[in-house]
């Protein structure tokens, strides 16, 4: 490649200490650099700066760099403006603020109320035996309406959602609804939640007076307070879209089409207030054109996660392999090129989840994050992205 170049700078995930996936794994796998967080923090609290010092020294011995924090998770009070929000968003600036004194400068967070990502299978066997995350819409009516009971739940399915769910619900084992639960309640990789069905039900109820617009000027409010700091400091954020892009249990949902990305790019309009474009939460809707989108927010998007997912006409999607779902890959990392080319900019990606395939079969690695199908994903990619860069730009 010629100096000029501006790729993606590669990256995946790293847990910290604890994750089953090292950091010679993820050099090995050719990444420059890792996203990962201070999960031991409890949400809301400062990150110290000895804390992120730590960590970092810990990712440079391994040769890497920490690029990208994903995320410093806002508290649920900020979201509904309840009790301490304000020492909450106080504390947050003093985080970016210590994250920019320690040298990183892109911080990810979402605005998902309650949960973080949601799938109700995280082991779906593909026809290649290899394992992936599923989002199955008759199990997670099922769960609602069966397992959870939340009141008036029946209200936001249709008559055909309901009957598929019962069909779905009756044909469960015990250990089958266990596992629903489990999978949909006890967090996945990177949420910094876990509930129990009581829990949940009262966490649901914090949000009965809370509509989307409620939420976006929660969001405005909090945007407005971060994002002067993020200046100033010089950190850019970036807010990663609702994975899955629809509203759930009625919670409202403000990051999941183009049409809501573009109020919260608008309403601040900083070049530290950003996206993360993830293709994979984006992409289950058929109504956002992934490639279009880049375009439109080129200038904004900080940060990238690329997976495909395969949806069906019921609402079910599954994680594909990165090339081979609905996103088109192509088109969207040819749109990246351009931009990162025009801004003189590489910005920082990574391979978003991967099948659990091979000798990890047999390892309990994090839903999503085992090594071997997120290698196999960020060579793709990296494949794709060169050979689009040396026909278009060389
Ligand atoms: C799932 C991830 C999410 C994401 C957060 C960002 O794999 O994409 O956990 O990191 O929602 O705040």
């Amino acid at each position: 490649m010629n100096e000029t170049a501006f790729l993606m700078q590669e990256t995946m995930r790293w847990f910290g200490p604890n994750d089953p996936v090292g950091l010679w794994d993820i050099r090995q796998a050719g990444c420059e650099g890792v996203v990962t967080a201070l999960h031991q923090v409890p949400n809301g609290e400062v990150w110290p700066k000895e804390k992120i010092l730590k960590r970092k020294k810990i990712i440079e011995a391994a040769g890497l760099s920490w690029n990208v924090v994903e995320s410093v998770p806002v508290h649920e009070d900020i979201k509904i403006q309840k009790k301490n929000f304000k020492r909450y968003i106080k504390n947050y600036q003093q985080t970016i603020t210590n994250l920019s004194d320690c040298g990183i400068r892109t911080v990810t967070y979402n605005f998902m109320p309650v949960l973080d990502w949601t799938r109700t299978d995280l082991s779906y066997t593909l026809p290649d035996r290899s394992k992936a995350l599923r989002f199955e819409n008759a199990a997670f009516v099922a769960f609602d309406l069966f397992l959870l009971k939340r009141k008036n739940a029946d209200l936001d399915y249709s008559r055909d959602e309901i009957k598929r769910a019962e069909k779905r619900f009756s044909s469960m084992s015990d250990a089958e609804k266990k596992q629903l639960k489990q999978n949909i309640l006890a967090g996945l990789p990177g949420s910094e939640e876990s509930f129990s069905i009581s829990q949940f039900r009262s966490a649901l109820n914090t949000y009965k007076n809370i509509d989307a617009e409620k939420l976006r000027e929660h969001l405005i409010y909090f945007l407005k307070e971060i994002i002067p700091v993020a200046e100033k400091c010089g950190v850019k954020m970036v807010i990663h879209p609702d994975d899955p892009p629809n509203p759930i249990f009625n919670l409202p949902r403000i990051v999941s089409t183009a049409s809501d990305v573009k109020k919260i790019l608008e309403v601040v309009p900083s070049p530290n207030n950003g996206l993360c474009f993830c293709t994979g939460s984006f992409g289950v809707r058929a109504d956002n054109d992934l490639p279009v989108m880049v375009r439109e927010f080129g200038d904004r998007i900080n940060f990238i996660h690329l997976r495909s997912t395969k949806r069906n006409e019921n609402g079910d999607f599954f994680e594909a392999d990165h090339l081979d779902g609905d996103a088109d890959m192509y088109a969207v990392i040819k749109e990246l090129l351009h931009i990162m080319q025009t801004r003189k900019t590489a910005i920082p990606m990574r391979p978003d989840h991967g099948h659990q395939m091979l000798d990890d079969l047999k390892k309990k690695t994090n839903p999503g994050y085992s090594a071997i199908g997120r290698l196999r994903g960020l060579a793709e990619l990296r494949g794709l992205e060169s050979g689009i860069y040396k026909s278009l730009f060389q």
